[in-house]
């Protein structure tokens, strides 16, 4: 694959970390802060599709570069798919990261069923055309926080086959699970195809 640049159409720095640390050697993703753009990115809709779309759209219209913005929500079960696409406004439009905790563990207290998951819809404009890939981490809510790593809700997260949260992972051992790193291997896979001959 030759040589491509994407703007990543987020102001979430962890988000940033995350992704290229996945990301290989032949495609650079340049951040809004390294393209000078600093705009707070609307996010008006019910849909981590359509806040995708939003984002990726709204950077596209301004920068008419190839780009890519991806939207995640934490989907709660015993609290109907909550916070969802709220997940980083759920304590307020102030989106502290402990705040919001602190509040989905309120809601969960006595609840017995603590499944959850992670999803992750990225929306991709190559060539004024979106593409839209999925990724998807299950897992368990604990009781309290445990660990300091990542971001969000991480210290609150254990995914499937693990004993430790998202915050007593390093960020290699959190790609082995993470929803993030899955729906990037679809992104990948796309530009690939789309930049092969
Ligand atoms: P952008 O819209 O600028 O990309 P954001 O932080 O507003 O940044 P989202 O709308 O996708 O991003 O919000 C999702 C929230 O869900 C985010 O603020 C975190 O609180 C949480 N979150 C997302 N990914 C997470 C992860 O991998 N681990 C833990 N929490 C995560």
């Amino acid at each position: 694959m030759s040589s491509i640049q994407l703007i990543f159409a987020t102001n979430n720095a962890n988000k940033v970390i995350e992704i290229q640390s996945v990301i290989p050697e032949g495609i650079q993703v340049i951040s809004l802060a390294e393209a000078g753009i600093n705009i707070d990115i609307p996010e008006p809709h019910n849909s981590l599709e359509a806040n995708a779309t939003e984002k990726s759209t709204v950077i596209h219209q301004l920068t008419n570069k190839n780009c890519f913005s991806e939207d995640t929500g934490l989907e709660v079960t015993a609290l109907h798919g909550e916070p969802g696409v709220k997940s980083a406004r759920y304590a307020g439009d102030h989106k502290n990261f402990n705040a919001n905790i602190d509040k989905l563990l309120l809601n969960l207290q006595g609840e017995k069923n603590r499944t959850a998951q992670f999803r992750t819809v990225i929306s991709l404009i190559w060539d004024d055309k979106e593409y839209q890939f999925e990724g998807i981490c299950k897992g368990q809510i604990t009781h309290e926080t445990r660990g300091t790593n990542g971001f969000g809700y991480d210290a609150v997260f254990i995914p499937d086959g693990s004993d430790k949260t998202f915050g007593e992972m390093s960020l290699d051992e959190k790609n082995e699970y993470s929803h993030r790193k899955k729906a990037v291997a679809k992104l990948i896979s796309c530009l690939q195809a789309l930049t092969a001959n």
